[in-house]
């Protein structure tokens, strides 16, 4: 970029969102340019925050107009690289945009502004008797923008389903400027293509998302949570089974495996939750209007598991899923992980995995592998330390496995620019083709997010 260019960009940036709201200097950009795991890091002109979806408009126009890029950003809790600059961009934070709007219990639906985090949704809707039916690890820091830019899955999958089951409107931003208003929340709404439902899970490539139109779930406060220790991913899908048929109260099934507990609870400096070690362990969480710990523990009695704890009272539910939510800070305290989001049938998740710690002891033999995912969706965390950065030969060879198995190179946290050059591996010419044209469609200048995805 040449000076004078710079200097007129952010120039008209700063009329429309103001001299503080431009960030050009050095110091103040870098934590909008580094992702949360320091994988991907890239240089942006200048970050700007823009405070409402009419600034967001104007800036986008702005920087279409000058040919140059914009890179969304919600939390930046992203794993793929696809909300940080590669160089040269602007990047466009939502994170002023965080205005929930009052609950709207006869629709139950909510408005929800893309800065707004998910845990601050879920304080908003405490005591409502509604809930938000889709929940991570992340969710201080993760935002609804970003959520319904990556299509997030998380936890609550196998009962509710991913962002895009909760979408049922959109505000967004396209890259001439011009603002799309969906979120009339509409049950039937038949009436052409669905704009909002394309842009779910297009990672800031086709349109900026301001505003959400979100469907809620009944709020469910009798909880249970139980660990179990099984012999290995065989009987944590036949458990995954029983439960499915015997408790209805099932709202998530995780998986993880000795060496990842034992990695967590020393970084975490706790216990761990048996006094044995055990091959693999499935964390069940139940929840009803009705205390759902004795149909929980019934289908426990029959099930063919080595150990469980269970846990119903908040301080022990939140220790048991410790130890599976600290896997992914608990694996960057050791260095930065290649992290391969996949999923499979659940029938081939034993197949799967038994498969991919054979390619990566070959392949790598220094590496560290970690996985672990929710068992009810099929879906892997395959986490692998010890590779050089941007050696992508072990991440090629786990996605060819993926592939092979007909399973999917990215379950819930997107291509990014970390996948890119593996999409074809489970997407068709023909479909690739098809997105290209899309995009090509909605961002003629090509300043959407570029090289994300493709
Ligand atoms: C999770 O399920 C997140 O905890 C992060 O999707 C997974 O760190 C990861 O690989
Ligand atoms: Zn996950």
């Amino acid at each position: 970029v040449d000076q004078a260019s710079g200097e007129k960009l952010i120039t008209e940036l700063r009329r429309v969102v103001g001299d503080n709201h431009v960030l050009s200097e050095s110091e103040l950009r870098a934590r909008y340019e580094r992702d949360w795991t320091g994988r991907f890091v890239g240089q942006c002109q200048a970050v700007v925050r823009p405070a409402n979806t009419d600034e967001v408009a104007q800036v986008v126009s702005i920087l279409n107009n000058l040919g140059v890029a914009a890179v969304a950003q919600g939390g930046n809790t992203g794993l793929v690289g696809g909300g940080v600059p590669r160089g040269g961009e602007v990047v466009v934070t939502l994170e002023r945009l965080t205005e929930i709007a009052s609950l709207d219990k006869r629709s139950r639906q909510v408005t929800v502004g893309a800065g707004a985090t998910l845990q601050s949704l879920q304080s908003h809707l405490q005591g409502s008797g509604l809930a938000f039916g889709v929940d991570h690890g992340a969710r201080s820091a993760a935002t609804i923008g970003g959520m319904v830019a990556t299509n997030a899955g998380g936890i609550h999958a196998l009962r509710y389903g991913t962002m895009r089951f909760a979408v049922a409107g959109l505000e967004a931003v396209f890259s001439d400027g011009t603002v799309m208003s969906r979120m009339s929340g509409l049950v039937k709404d038949n009436a052409g293509y669905d704009l909002p439902q394309m842009i779910v899970g297009s990672e800031g490539t086709l349109a900026l998302v301001t505003k959400a139109r979100l469907r809620l779930v009944k709020d469910l406060p009798e909880r249970a949570t139980a660990l179990f220790a099984v012999d290995d991913t065989q009987s944590a899908v036949e458990l995954l089974m029983l439960l499915r048929d015997e408790v209805p109260s099932l709202e998530a099934a995780e998986v993880f495996y000795k060496d990842g507990l034992e990695l967590v609870s020393s970084y975490l400096g706790m216990h761990k939750p048996f006094a044995g070690d055990h091959p693999a362990y499935v964390l069940v969480e139940c929840a009803a209007s009705y205390d759902p710990t004795e149909e929980l523990a019934q289908a426990a009695d029959g099930a063919n598991t080595r150990d469980v704890a269970v846990a119903v009272d908040a301080v022990r539910r939140n220790e048991l899923w410790s130890y599976r939510e600290s896997h992914t800070e608990a694996i960057n305290a050791q260095g930065i992980p290649h992290k391969l989001d996949v999923s499979v049938a659940v029938s081939a998740m034993p197949e799967f995995e038994a498969q991919v710690r054979e390619l990566i002891a070959e392949a790598a033999p220094q590496a560290l592998c970690i996985l672990f995912g929710h068992l009810g969706d099929g879906n892997y965390h395959v986490n692998i330390l010890g590779l050089e950065p941007d050696d992508e030969t072990v991440d090629r060879r786990v996605c060819e496995l993926v592939a092979y198995c007909e399973g999917s190179i990215s379950a819930e946290h997107g291509i990014g620019i970390a996948k890119r050059d593996l999409l074809s591996l489970t997407r068709t010419e023909q479909e690739i083709e098809a997105m290209r044209k899309i995009k090509a469609a909605l961002d003629p200048n090509n300043i959407l997010n570029p090289g994300v995805i493709f």
